[in-house]
């Protein structure tokens, strides 16, 4: 079936009557026939329609359905057509005045396909440009129910799920392992209509009232003269804000601590920053505030290991997510509530609840878990679902509502202004992925990209054509009725309640709370990030912000600049550490750790079993070869090479061998003292290995693979470990990761 032919003949007829015509052939054109690129010449299966793609629900007042048929498919005729239907036999040549001549206006399938091509892109969204989305189903377990009515926590109802992460400043291009605060927003299809929880992993804002949110972003966007840098906070203007903003300080305590630099999303938590307030079925409220807590624990990269992942693999977290729920190791993550009296002043052991700046620590409130996300199914198109999905805080359910924090009242507006540019028009709530679960009965209508086909004539009430439909319903039948919380009685002011004028007690407890290496790390970011500000006032002004935070911060900081230690200007409060705020000290399930496991194919014993434990424990083995193709020549197959490979895509590293240098690899010296020579073992995987001992990773090796530790001169150091079998080492690895990192490596000066 060569749907080419006849036409190929009718052409070649026309060409001959035309023949005087036409352009004489150029000498020396290669008149040979192309190669056979063995390309496809039948169409292939029709894909099957996407079931969450049907067409809206929209149902006129007589009960008729008048949602389309689906009609969002791709590539599934028989034939190549134009987007009006009709056939094509070229689409690789645009029509021209003779074989050299000029191209033609008439040509509209050139047009038509170029001009849909210039509007592909569409505006990236103005913050969390950079996400990387996820399907999967949330199941509820009843345990809300004292304190909120909403139908999809109930227990065991399952509600299916979108979940957008991202991250803040870059744009839609930028690298995954910025320093930055990350988007964890999640869209729950419940039978009530949509509910979203457009949350961070960092349970605080830099502003105190969304009338701020531009300001604090042009300062951490890139600079308007260069636009540099991207996606990254390093710089002067985002300093010169958060200096002279000191409402900013809790956020940026976090933001230069590991949080910033999640090792995957998979273990990350996430927060809906602000306090809601719930109603439960009697119509009695309660304040609560949303936790996602991650069943992989809390785990970051470190700082160095972030900065290479950006060039070695800028898609590092998009890939992550993604290879796991391809092989099955579904993320998942615990919903929790912690629950406040809903009282007058809106307060909680003094803690101003509606101020966006402050946590109310887990050990004064614990966190009660209502549910389970688990993450099971990847996009089908990266722009359809994941660029057009969009969130709105102001997508509620009955049962949860709003409360007055300032923050939260701007987004209230935001989202749905800014969808309406980005998404071209008021109708982007018929995208597939926005469409709801629960049936849409509006009377909104027309606008650009109108897809429904509204029957009936009355979009109006009161109506009597339409039978007066549809109807308002009550609480009883599932109404959204907003709590009647009293207004205060008072005058228009621009002013906040001095209950948030305290800036620096919460910083001081989140850095009271951190471990040693923690703080470490902190300390070393703030170095960094002000290290990078060419104005020597915004290093000493951020460094008077910090005095009032921690004196031991500042100084260690202010060394590290070379600066003097100013003396606080406010008298630091005593605050009670939150254990909870520490990803250090916990033991965590391996599953889903990549293991790179050196390999040579002149030693290969053991490998065989202990990639099959790494796969019997939930864990990712990565066989790293001196090539590619299998390493036992049958069909223990190589993932990557000495050349692909690089130490940061790996939780932990076994030595099954110890390669000597290929052709290929720059020469290098050992780091065993005395060895002038070039080094014995391949010096990539030695950088493999002294980067892994560097980033505090466990390392095991048997057999040849144990020369190498010495040569990279880590042998019997804290979390580098030895056995005679390979399953022996590998069970020490997985007891070490456990922990995440051999925390124990790490040289700390702080106290
Ligand atoms: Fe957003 N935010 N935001 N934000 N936000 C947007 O909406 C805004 C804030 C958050 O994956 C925008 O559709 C204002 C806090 C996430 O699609 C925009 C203020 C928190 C996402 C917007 C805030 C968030 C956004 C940009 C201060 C954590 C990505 C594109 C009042 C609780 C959602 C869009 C996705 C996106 C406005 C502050 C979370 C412009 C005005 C606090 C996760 O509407």
């Amino acid at each position: 079936k060569k749907p080419g032919k006849l036409v190929k003949a009718a052409l070649e007829k026309a060409v001959e009557k035309v023949s005087g015509l036409t352009d004489p052939p150029v000498p020396g054109a290669p008149g040979s026939e192309p190669p056979d690129l063995e390309l496809p010449v039948l169409p292939r299966e029709p894909l099957p329609p996407k079931a969450d793609q049907a067409a809206p629900r929209t149902v006129t007042p007589t009960g008729v359905d008048t949602g389309l048929p689906a009609t969002s498919k791709s590539q599934q005729g028989e034939y190549l057509t134009t987007a009006q239907g009709l056939r094509l036999y070229d689409t690789d040549h645009s029509l021209k005045a003779g074989e050299r001549g000029p191209t033609l206006l008439q040509d509209h399938h050139l047009r038509e396909k170029i001009m849909h091509f210039d509007h592909e892109r569409i505006p990236e969204r103005v913050v969390h440009a950079r996400g990387f989305g996820a399907h999967g189903v949330f199941v509820g377990y009843g345990t809300a129910a004292k304190v909120c009515r909403a139908d999809f926590l109930g227990r065991g109802t399952e509600t299916p799920v979108f979940v957008r992460f991202s991250t803040v400043v870059g744009s839609r291009g930028s690298a995954d392992t910025v320093r930055d605060t990350r988007g964890f927003a999640t869209k729950f299809y419940t039978r009530e209509g949509t509910f979203d929880l457009v949350g961070n992993n960092i349970p605080v804002f830099f502003i105190q009232d969304g009338i701020k949110f531009p300001d604090i972003i042009h300062a951490a966007k890139p600079h308007p003269d260069r636009e540099i840098p991207q996606a990254q906070s390093a710089h002067d203007t985002f300093w010169d804000f958060v200096s002279t903003h000191t409402e900013a300080t809790h956020h940026v305590m976090w933001q230069m601590s590991d949080r910033a630099v999640p090792r995957s999303y998979r273990t990350m938590e996430g927060f809906g920053v602000h306090t809601f307030r719930l109603v439960n079925a009697d119509g009695g409220t309660s304040l609560a505030k949303f936790h996602w807590k991650p069943k992989a624990g809390v785990h970051s990269l470190l700082w160095e290991e972030a900065q290479l992942i950006n060039g070695v693999d800028p898609d590092f977290h998009r890939r992550d997510l993604a290879d796991a729920i391809e092989a099955g190791a579904y993320p998942q993550y615990e919903l929790g509530i912690q629950v406040f009296p809903d009282t007058q002043r809106q307060t909680f052991e003094g803690i101003d609840l509606l101020d966006p700046t402050k946590i109310v620590p887990e050990e004064l409130a614990p966190v009660q878990p209502i549910g389970m996300l688990t993450l099971n199914r990847n996009t089908t198109n990266f722009f359809a679902e994941t660029e057009q999905v969009a969130f709105h805080v102001g997508h509620l359910v009955p049962g949860i509502d709003v409360t007055d924090d300032p923050l939260l009242h701007a987004r209230l507006f935001s989202y749905l202004d800014t969808q309406l540019t980005r998404l071209g028009g008021p109708n982007f709530h018929q995208i597939p992925i926005n469409r709801p679960h629960a049936p849409v009965n509006d009377m909104l209508r027309d606008g650009f990209h109108q897809h429904a086909v509204h029957g009936g004539v009355a979009p109006y009430k009161p109506n009597t054509l339409d039978g007066g439909n549809p109807f308002t319903a009550d609480l009883e039948h599932g109404a959204f009725v907003e709590v009647a919380q009293p207004v205060a009685k008072a005058a228009k002011v621009r002013r906040s309640p001095a209950s948030f004028d305290d800036h620096f007690s919460q910083p001081r407890l989140f850095w009271k709370s951190l471990s040693p290496v923690e703080k470490e790390h902190t300390v070393r970011a703030f170095t960094f990030e002000l290290g990078k500000c060419y104005e020597q006032a915004i290093k000493e002004r951020q460094l008077r912000v910090l005095a009032n935070v921690d004196a031991e911060l500042c100084a260690q900081v202010a060394a590290g600049l070379g600066l003097p230690a100013p003396a606080p200007a406010v008298r630091p409060r005593k605050v009670q550490p939150s254990p909870a705020l520490s990803q250090v000290g916990g033991t965590w399930p391996p599953d889903g750790r990549m293991i790179g496991i050196v390999v040579d194919p002149s030693s290969l014993d053991g490998v065989r079993e202990v990639r099959e434990a790494v796969l019997s424990a939930g864990m990712v083995p990565l066989l790293v070869a001196p090539t590619g193709g299998p390493v036992d020549g049958a069909d223990l197959m190589a993932q990557r090479t000495f050349l692909t490979a690089r130490s940061v895509e790996f939780d932990a590293l076994l030595l099954a061998a110890s390669p000597p240098p290929a052709a290929d690899a720059i020469p290098s010296r050992d780091a065993k003292a005395g060895n002038p020579g070039p080094s014995a073992v391949d010096p990539r995987v030695l950088l493999m290995v002294q980067e892994c001992f560097r980033h505090s990773k466990a390392i095991g090796a048997w057999g040849p693979g144990t020369a190498v530790l010495e040569l990279a001169g880590c042998a019997g150091a804290p979390g580098v470990v030895t056995g005679r079998s390979g399953t022996g080492v590998l069970g020490k690895v997985v007891t070490l990761l456990g922990q995440h990192r051999v925390w124990d490596r790490f040289p700390t000066s702080v106290a």
